[in-house]
């Protein structure tokens, strides 16, 4: 078997549900990084607007790199999503626990099995926070094309997967890129309750909740608060509305770890402590439990149940700006159209 086809499968036997080879080239559609970058849509996430040569050039990053070996890792399940005001709702790759530093590994383990079976073989891996295009990489190595939710989306996956990589000093035999099949499809758009997405296929993160309730740490902007309703932790609309995600299958890479909602006062009510024992090793450690908590006030507002108002009332007086001022917010929410409470 060429060296090309062995890693691949390599790959999948480390879990990866597919995987391709991109060779490692400057794309042109990298050129979009910059503008984006110009144009203030990553909002308040400033390390997005360091290191802009090695997004546009991996080479930056890892001089000696030939190939570039992604991989996808599904994180799909079938289980349906509860819509119930009351609950936080999680997104569902933060439903398991933290994907980096296990991708990682068995990323290390492939690039270990590589150089043992190449003399010579060098390379780097990276997951998520390197400072490279991975979904770039990811369509020229024929994973997917990228969808008007800006997902790489696969024709036999749907989009549920993270990506994981690993540039090689070695020049391989390498995957095309696939065709675009979103057509005149623009359910993703228009579902985007933000507005955050266009047809150009550019998603201004300074108006996405994902970004709202994951990477920023200020107070949410009252224009978009509403608009949130009861994501306490990232956001699944452009995918769940995507058809491609029909296809998607249950082939986690890892089971569960939470349940994809959590109770509104399940935040506001721990100490830091609890939450690094309960939370620590998940994806809800990155917006922190002041950023969960802040979250599931604004949520508590947006249910307009009166159950709330005492736990509001509490944080309107709490020393922390950005928590009060989002209760206070989240009390006058209420009263201007109160919910009969629940049973
Ligand atoms: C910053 C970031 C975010 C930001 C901004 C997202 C965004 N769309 O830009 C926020 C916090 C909003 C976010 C949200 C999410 N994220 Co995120 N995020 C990243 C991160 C770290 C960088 C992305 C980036 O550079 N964005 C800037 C834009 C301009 O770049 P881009 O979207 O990658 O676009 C490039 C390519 O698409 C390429 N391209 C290729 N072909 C084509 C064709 C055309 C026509 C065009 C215009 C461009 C283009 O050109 C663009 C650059 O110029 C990546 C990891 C990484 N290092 O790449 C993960 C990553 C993109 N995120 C991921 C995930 C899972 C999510 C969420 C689903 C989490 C959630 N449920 O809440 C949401 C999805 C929101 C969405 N619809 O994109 C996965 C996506 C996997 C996949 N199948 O595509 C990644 C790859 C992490 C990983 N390793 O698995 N994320
Ligand atoms: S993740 Fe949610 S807010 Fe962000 S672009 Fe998709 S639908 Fe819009
Ligand atoms: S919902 Fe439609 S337009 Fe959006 S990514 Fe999926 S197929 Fe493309």
């Amino acid at each position: 078997m060429d060296i090309s086809r062995a890693l691949k499968a390599r790959a999948e036997q480390a879990g990866a549900a597919f995987a391709g080879i991109a060779p490692a080239e400057p794309f042109p559609e990298a050129a979009a990084y910059k503008k984006w970058i110009d144009s203030g849509m990553h909002g308040s996430m400033d390390y997005m607007a360091r290191n802009q040569d090695s997004r546009e050039d991996i080479a930056a990053w890892y001089p000696e790199v030939k190939s570039v070996l992604v991989c996808a890792f599904s994180y799909a399940d079938n289980a349906p999503r509860p819509a119930d005001p009351g609950q936080g709702r999680v997104a569902r790759y933060a439903a398991l626990p933290d994907y980096h530093p296990e991708l990682k590994r068995r990323m290390e383990e492939i690039l270990s099995w590589l150089k043992a079976r190449v003399p010579g073989a060098d390379g780097r891996i990276f997951v998520d926070t390197s400072p490279l295009l991975e979904r770039l990489y990811a369509r020229y190595a024929g994973l997917g094309w990228v969808g008007k939710n800006t997902m790489v989306i696969s024709p036999k996956a749907g989009s549920y997967f993270f990506l994981a990589g690993l540039a090689v000093n070695l020049t391989m035999e390498h995957d095309e890129p696939i065709a675009d099949h979103c057509g005149s499809c623009a359910r993703c758009i228009e579902a985007c309750p933000t507005d955050a997405l266009s047809a150009e296929r550019v998603l201004d993160a300074s108006r996405c909740i994902a970004y709202f309730t994951i990477e920023h740490k200020g107070a949410i902007p009252s224009e978009f608060r509403p608009k949130i309703g009861n994501w306490i932790m990232g956001c699944d609309i452009c995918q769940e509305v995507c058809p491609w995600n029909r296809f998607a299958g249950p082939s986690p890479v890892f089971p569960p770890a939470l349940p994809e909602s959590l109770p509104l006062n399940e935040f506001p009510g721990m100490d830091k402590d609890s939450f690094r024992q309960k939370y620590g090793e998940t994806p809800l450690s990155r917006p922190k439990l002041k950023g969960l908590v802040r979250n599931s006030l604004l949520a508590m507002g947006n249910s307009r149940e009166a159950v709330y108002r005492p736990i509001l009332e509490e944080f309107a007086a709490n020393p922390d700006p950005i928590l009060s001022e989002q209760a206070a917010w989240s009390l006058a929410r209420i009263s201007e159209s109160p919910l009969e409470a629940r049973a």
